[in-house]
């Protein structure tokens, strides 16, 4: 695997050195500071790439160019944002950057309820904790009908809990579900919010995949033409939430999608920490079975309980069997003779960075540890497979 950390570029409190010195040859990161729905200029596109190479290391991934959400409704000027979004690749492509990750998830992207909850060694983990989520739902988001989607325990044991929080709390939770996670393009107040999960009316599983694939249908042949690999991020979670559809949870909803879009540039980011929240998603097959759509990879771990919350783990612990991940990548990147871009994905806040204002999953510390055991695992397991073969 090519090792790369993110970079939130030069506002982002890790720098180009710090990667660097974490061993990575590559750098995953996106010009933040263009507004979602406008193309990214060749201009913007060098600026940063001078500014990565400069620092030793490669542009390999962008996370991501965003999808305009009149794109995934199919409303306003989704026609004007698609042919921007076609402009960004074409543009990208010209200044040798070659993968772009997107995602297709209604109003929010990644979604949790606590940013800082302290695991038993002391250092502190991202949670999504499933009464908290149902609390926010049905009494501070109150939205309409929202009682319908949860059996009367979920409802009972959320009342429960949010009658045990204080203000303070509530206030947190609330922001840590609507406010922006790092990465996300969106930002909202709970007007805001409501307002938002309101363009999705009317809009269900099906109609949700038929507007990707419509998407799709536009993009990737442009993608092709520039030998880009576009990379579709799962939902995280992998499941429908806030009355929300969601179309990439699952292996069938991949296959879906490439049984519409055969093309190659219609890829896959490979995430584990996404797809590994649910039993029923068998990741080391999942490797095998979209071997040849496995152009970036984030590795990370969670750990569910039998409530339906999970947290992220150390790496090589919690519920992803990271060996039989990694050794299905190994063994896909020799057939296919690629050394595909791989991110820790995010890491505990530990050590100095307790003490450091730091971006939720992104602090150099605990990256740097995933980074430094999976770059220990795939080392033993290349190595074991080539002495087997002598
Ligand atoms: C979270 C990230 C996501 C991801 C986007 C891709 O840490 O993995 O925000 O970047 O979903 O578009």
């Amino acid at each position: 695997m090519q090792q790369t950390m993110r970079w939130y570029g030069p506002k982002d409190p890790v720098s180009l050195s710090d990667i660097r010195q974490a061993g990575c040859a590559g750098v995953v990161t996106a010009l933040h500071h263009i507004p979602n729905g406008e193309a990214w200029t060749i201009e913007e596109i060098e600026k940063r790439r001078i500014e990565v190479e400069q620092a030793g290391m490669i542009w390999s991934v962008v996370e991501s160019v965003p999808v305009h959400e009149n794109i995934k409704t199919q409303s306003g000027s989704y026609k004007k944002y698609i042919e921007n979004y076609k402009q960004s690749i074409r543009n990208l492509s010209a200044c040798g950057i070659k993968c772009v990750t997107y995602n297709f998830m209604p109003v929010l992207d990644w979604t949790r309820t606590d940013l800082a909850y302290v695991v038993e060694d002391g250092s502190k983990a991202l949670k999504f904790e499933r009464a908290a989520f149902i609390a926010f739902d049905l009494f501070i988001l109150k939205r309409p009908g929202a009682g319908d989607d949860y059996s009367q325990q979920d409802i009972d044991r959320a009342a429960k809990r949010f009658s045990e929080m204080s203000d303070e709390e509530r206030h947190r939770l609330t922001r840590n579900i609507i406010a922006g996670l790092p990465g996300s393009e969106e930002s909202f107040t709970i007007e805001q919010f409501q307002q938002a999960l309101d363009t999705y009316q009317g809009i269900d599983r099906d109609r949700l995949r038929a507007n990707l694939i419509y998407f799709l249908s536009e993009v990737i042949p442009v993608a092709e033409e520039c030998g880009v690999s576009m990379v579709i991020h799962p939902d995280d979670p992998p499941y429908a939430i806030l009355g929300l559809p969601r179309v990439v949870s699952t292996a069938e909803d991949v296959e879906a999608l490439i049984a519409a879009v055969p093309s190659l540039s219609n890829g896959l980011c490979f995430c584990t920490g996404s797809f590994g929240v649910r039993q029923d998603n068998d990741l080391p097959a999942m490797v095998t079975r979209f071997a040849d759509r496995i152009n970036f990879i984030h590795l990370r771990s969670t750990r569910r309980n039998e409530l339906g919350d999970f947290f992220e783990d150390n790496h090589l612990e919690g519920d992803v069997d990271m060996y039989a991940v990694v050794k299905a990548i190994v063994e896909i990147s020799r057939d296919r003779g690629v050394s595909i871009p791989m991110r820790p994905d995010h890491g505990h806040q530990m050590l100095d960075d307790l003490k450091k204002q730091t971006n939720p999953g992104y602090s150099a510390i605990g990256r740097l540890r995933g980074l430094a055991e999976l770059r220990g695992l795939e080392y033993g397991i290349v190595n074991s497979m080539t002495r087997a073969q002598q």
